[in-house]
């Protein structure tokens, strides 16, 4: 059976009483929300006189910039170990704290549910199937019964741990307060959604203890960078063709690849991001392509699903669905591959179950080099 807890003077009290080994978990995949929440618990629990660990375990190569960056500033001073090093430390009489999630299998600890003497969960999302049982929950319910709009009661596991940590009078490292406040800033999309009434107050609170604002702004800078890794590759290298099947149909494709560092290696994400990017524009589809390592060029193709780049990816021997596919190419430079693309594309198009080949085809926008070498 699961306990609800009401309130945070309950959660506080559950804590208070939990056994002297605790172990801290977040979801996989873990984010600011997910691992700053973790930290504070971790806090509290020591004020508390506990030992606590905070379960990590993700592989190096997926984990997001922002997360390593705080395991690896915070691994010794708050206990951050992977799960090698849980299965070392744990006992029949160890307590697990779950945060920002309740499912069992988002937590690094899924196959070791039953041996934990107690579990607690602090979590703002709703429940479900997979929800860990046998558990003491807080987790406010983002719509009250018969509530036709749904009032946010809180925004983050950040912000519970934040009121946590007041309500203790745990007098902290200033950088927690900081990664609190950076918890709340991602869930809340820099206080754009998801922002309750205690969620001003609880900011205001961690900036008065000395939340570093500015330090969370440069955080997220890293995501800046991305950005503009895939706006460059969007708007220096992307060629934009009409091709005209009747009186009616014009469709506008686009071709964006690096056109002029062709070699430069992205990572998959990014390529995959400028297409998405792509079809914010007026356009029926989209190819983008670039090099992942020296050998390999990857293709990922979008569409409104009236041109079927499943079927163009298939010709180039990738796949996919009419609305989003892909395709990954060896030992081809980048623009001889773009070439088999617009041939492709000539020789007729995928558009519902039939294949029609254009009458006609200009470019209407393109770096001016491209322009040079392609004359119609
Ligand atoms: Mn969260």
């Amino acid at each position: 059976m699961n306990e609800e807890l009401k309130s945070i003077k309950d959660l506080l009290r559950v804590i208070s009483e939990s056994s002297d080994k605790v172990f801290i978990v977040g979801h996989d995949k873990s984010d600011l929300d997910s691992l700053a929440s973790a930290i504070g618990l971790q806090a509290l629990c020591e004020s508390l006189g506990k030992t606590a660990y905070i379960i990590l375990d993700e592989p190096e190569a997926t984990m997001e910039p922002i997360v390593k960056k705080l395991r690896d500033d915070n691994a010794t001073k708050h206990n951050i170990i992977d799960m090698s090093g849980f299965e070392l430390l744990h006992d029949n009489e160890s307590t697990l704290i779950v945060t920002d999630t309740n499912k069992s299998d988002r937590v690094a600890v899924k196959d070791y549910l039953d041996d934990f003497s107690q579990i607690i969960i602090i979590d703002h999302h709703g429940t479900g199937e997979n929800t860990i049982k046998n558990a003491s929950m807080y987790i406010p319910q983002s719509k009250e019964e018969n509530d036709q709009t749904p009032k946010v009661k809180v925004s983050s596991a950040s912000e519970i741990v934040a009121q946590l940590l007041l309500q203790a009078k745990v007098e902290c490292d200033k950088d927690i307060y900081t990664y609190l406040y950076g918890g709340i800033y991602l869930d809340t999309n820099r206080f754009d959604k998801n922002v309750g009434e205690k969620t001003h107050d609880i900011t205001h609170k961690l900036c008065a203890k000395g939340a570093d604002t500015f330090a969370v702004k440069e955080l997220f800078l890293a995501d800046f960078d991305e950005d503009k890794v895939i706006s460059d590759l969007v708007f220096n290298g992307t060629v934009l063709k009409a091709y005209a099947y009747d009186a009616f149909n014009n469709y506008t494709i686009g071709f964006t690849l690096n056109r002029e560092k062709p070699l430069t290696i992205y990572n998959r994400e990014a390529i995959a991001k400028a297409a998405d990017r792509m079809m914010q524009y007026r356009i029926e589809a989209e190819f983008a392509m670039g090099h992942i390592d020296c050998e390999t060029i990857k293709v990922s193709a979008r569409s409104r699903g009236r041109l079927d780049v499943g079927k163009v990816m298939e010709y180039i021997g990738g796949g996919g669905n009419s609305q989003s596919a892909a395709a990954q190419i060896q030992g081809l430079p980048l623009t001889t591959l773009e070439d088999i693309l617009l041939v492709a594309i000539e020789k007729g198009i995928h558009i519902g179950d039939e294949v029609i080949p254009p009458k006609d085809s200009t470019v209407i926008s393109a770096p001016k080099q491209y322009k040079k070498n392609h004359q119609n």
